[in-house]
């Protein structure tokens, strides 16, 4: 446990002094605490219902709409080996790997950095017909957090994307309708511990990851071909992006 303790010592245990001088700074403080308690909830209760399962994968939602909209939450919960929580998060947050895992993009641009772990985004997706193609806008902030549940387990990192508004970058002036998004991936790591002094290896750690999103389609989409985009979408994502992390991670040092 401390020889865990000192790995970790070293990295970012408090949001950057920049991203906490930012007008946005109280809405992303708020937002990624409530995300953070939200995920943790698990899903016994909520009338959550499982759509998607494969081998460590479940994937739940909840059916919802807003003004006629289909907004279904979803929550899924996966279990990853040969990576930690730190990795899994930095690869989700970073723009240089977005297009290796991000299978439903078609263009992303950082419009703003905020700071060193908070990013806002500008992303146009891949139209699906016969509905308008999306675009989405949102800050990103990525931070790792004590887990007071647990005061010994090894810290959380939580990703939280949600979206915002910027006055270069106003909504439904082109092609593309806006979407809405709030989004976190949240992930905490285990570790087997190797015999006697042995340093960890790869195959001694997991990654615990739940992944929660609301996204309000913003206009005008059929609600039979929404629901069967989420059904395929979502799992394809999560299956592609956790073997993105695996493969990216492997032939390198452990990032704790
Ligand atoms: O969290 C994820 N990705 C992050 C980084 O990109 C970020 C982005 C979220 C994007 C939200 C979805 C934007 C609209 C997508 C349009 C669908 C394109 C499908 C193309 C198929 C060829 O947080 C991972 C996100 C995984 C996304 C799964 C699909 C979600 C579907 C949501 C549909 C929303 C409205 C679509 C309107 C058209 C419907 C007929």
């Amino acid at each position: 446990r401390d020889r865990l303790k000192q790995k970790s010592v070293s990295v970012l245990t408090t949001p950057t002094m920049s991203a906490i001088e930012h007008r946005l700074w109280p809405e992303i403080e708020k937002i990624t605490m409530e995300q953070l308690h939200y995920a943790r909830l698990g899903v016994g209760a909520g009338g959550w219902q499982l759509f998607a399962e494969d081998g460590d994968m479940r994937m739940y939602r909840r059916e919802e709409e807003a003004d006629g909209l289909v907004v279904d939450p979803l929550k899924a919960c996966h279990v990853v080996k040969g990576v930690t929580g730190h990795e899994v998060c930095e690869i989700f947050f970073s723009p240089e790997y977005r297009t290796g895992w991000e299978a439903t993009l078609e263009d992303m641009t950082v419009v703003e950095k905020v700071s060193k772990d908070t990013l806002i985004f500008l992303q146009t997706h891949k139209r699906i017909w016969p509905a308008s193609q999306r675009d989405a806008l949102f800050w990103s902030h990525m931070r790792r957090v004590s887990d007071d549940q647990d005061p010994d387990a090894h810290d959380l990192w939580i990703v939280c994307n949600h979206s915002t508004e910027h006055p270069d970058y106003p909504p439904n002036t082109g092609k593309c309708v806006r979407v809405y998004l709030t989004v976190c991936l949240v992930c905490q790591t285990f570790i087997d511990p190797p015999k006697d002094e042995d340093e960890i290896k790869r195959e001694n750690i997991t990654c615990k990851i739940t992944y929660c999103s609301v996204v309000n389609p913003g206009g005008w989409a059929p609600a039979s071909v929404l629901r069967a985009v989420y059904k395929r979408e979502y799992p394809k994502f999560l299956k592609r992006f956790t073997s993105f992390c695996i493969d990216q991670c492997k032939d390198k040092p452990i990032t704790f």
